[in-house]
């Protein structure tokens, strides 16, 4: 919105959140020609450098081309053919285009968020940083309102329908009554220490090992920075962890006998510990309230499907409040949440297999790793087992 312009006071769609999700829909309503405003609380920067996402699978990568947010993906983004699993000190390499005829792409969240603004910014409907939603008041009425704090002052958004892409801690979910909510959520006894690294990746796809000293994840951001993560106990200050200590136990739980494996160790530029959750919200709509991405799901990161979730639902939204707009129809989105939650429940499912078969829980017993390396082993083993892993990766296709 240009400086000193009035905020607006009424829309088509009032979008929560400038995240992928949100951003991703107002593309898409503004393609198709409908009204939209979007609310950030954040300012602009804060939201282009949170690091999250890493892996875009090939529908995601569809999606943003179609949209006209390919070009530097295009230009950028690394064409990965498979992943490495480590266990048991042995290599095994998934082949995901002989597997499923699909592959996914490194291409950071931070640069699609970036891709996103820039384009909204340039010729797209309103996106106001710095406005926080407050309440979303009327979602069973024809004309919900989003409540909203920028400028220091109060505002109203009255809207035809409010999107709720305000992720995990947002106040959208809220409009949901209590008794027609149901909450589905499960923590895990274990989170990541997320580092990034000026030093070139260790391997040339990712590597996610599985080791009795715990889990580690070999990921990239571009052919120069690698992006690395370590399984560490609840609970775990950063600062415990000095980089050294990082390499070294990222170099013990990686090791294979068939191979010395010796990564390049430059500086670490970035540190956090990132609990683990996975929870899902039902239903994603109620009244003219419509939940995506975070904001009615998450997954823990092992499974890489997070962000790639967040596409389809506001794939599946624009699509059904497009066709709102043109038939004036609410066919599609009186489907809207059902279609999407068959999806996420799918994610959940493999989000949580790849976690816990992954993962060594502080508890657990000689026979727990035993069943664990007997998953793996399957996986190696069977084309059908390393398939049903590559389809659930590269991404199922979307509804
Ligand atoms: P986001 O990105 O959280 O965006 C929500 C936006 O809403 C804003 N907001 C509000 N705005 C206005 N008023 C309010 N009251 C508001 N409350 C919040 C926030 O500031 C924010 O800008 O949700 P969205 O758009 O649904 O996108 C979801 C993804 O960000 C998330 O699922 C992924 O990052 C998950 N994830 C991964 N997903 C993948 O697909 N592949 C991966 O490789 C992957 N790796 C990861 C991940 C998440 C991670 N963390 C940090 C949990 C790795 C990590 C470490
Ligand atoms: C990442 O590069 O940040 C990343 C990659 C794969 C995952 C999770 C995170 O499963």
């Amino acid at each position: 919105m240009p400086r000193g312009a009035a905020p607006p006071r009424e829309t088509a769609v009032g979008i929560i959140g400038g995240g992928p999700a949100g951003l991703l829909l107002a593309r898409l309503l503004h393609r198709a020609g409908v009204d939209c405003v979007v609310l950030e609380s954040r300012d602009r920067d804060y939201v282009e450098q949170r690091q999250r996402a890493g892996i875009l699978e090939q529908g995601t990568t569809d999606v943003l081309r179609a949209c006209g947010a390919g070009e530097r993906l295009d230009r950028e983004g690394l064409v990965h053919d498979g992943i490495e699993l480590r266990y048991d000190r042995r290599a095994h390499r998934l082949d995901f285009p002989a597997l499923t005829g699909r592959r996914v792409t490194v291409y950071a969240q931070t640069e699609v968020v970036k891709d996103l603004i820039a384009l909204q910014l340039a010729d797209g409907p309103p996106l106001l940083f710095g406005a926080r939603a407050l309440a979303v008041t009327g979602a069973d009425t024809d004309r919900p309102r989003i409540h909203y704090a920028h400028g220091g002052r109060e505002h109203t958004l009255t809207c035809g329908y409010v999107a709720g892409c305000d992720g995990f801690h947002g106040v959208a979910r809220q409009a949901v009554p209590e008794s027609a909510r149901r909450t589905y959520t499960r923590g895990y006894p274990y989170s990541w220490l997320g580092v990034l690294a000026d030093a070139p990746p260790a391997h040339d796809e990712l590597v996610y090992a599985h080791s009795e000293r715990g889990f580690a994840l070999l990921s990239m951001r571009t052919p120069t920075v690698s992006r690395l993560y370590l399984q560490v106990p609840n609970g775990t200050d950063p600062a415990d962890w000095p980089d050294e200590r990082i390499w070294d136990e990222l170099q013990a739980r990686a090791a294979v006998d068939t191979a010395p494996w010796n990564p390049v160790r430059g500086p670490l530029t970035a540190k956090a510990v990132l609990p683990l959750r996975s929870s899902v919200t039902e239903p994603m709509r109620w009244g003219r309230v419509l939940l995506a991405g975070d904001a009615a799901h998450i997954v823990p990161p092992t499974g890489a499907k997070g962000l790639n979730l967040a596409v389809a639902d506001v794939t599946v939204l624009a699509r059904a409040l497009v066709h709102r707009h043109r038939t004036g129809s609410a066919e599609l989105l009186d489907g809207y949440s059902a279609t999407c939650l068959r999806r996420v429940w799918r994610a959940e499912h493999f989000s949580h297999f790849m976690t816990t078969t992954l993962h060594t829980a502080p508890d657990q017993s000689p026979f727990d790793t035993r069943l664990q390396l007997a998953a793996l082993d399957r996986i190696a083993g069977s084309r059908h087992a390393a398939a049903e892993l590559a389809e659930n990766y590269t991404g199922l296709p979307l509804p």
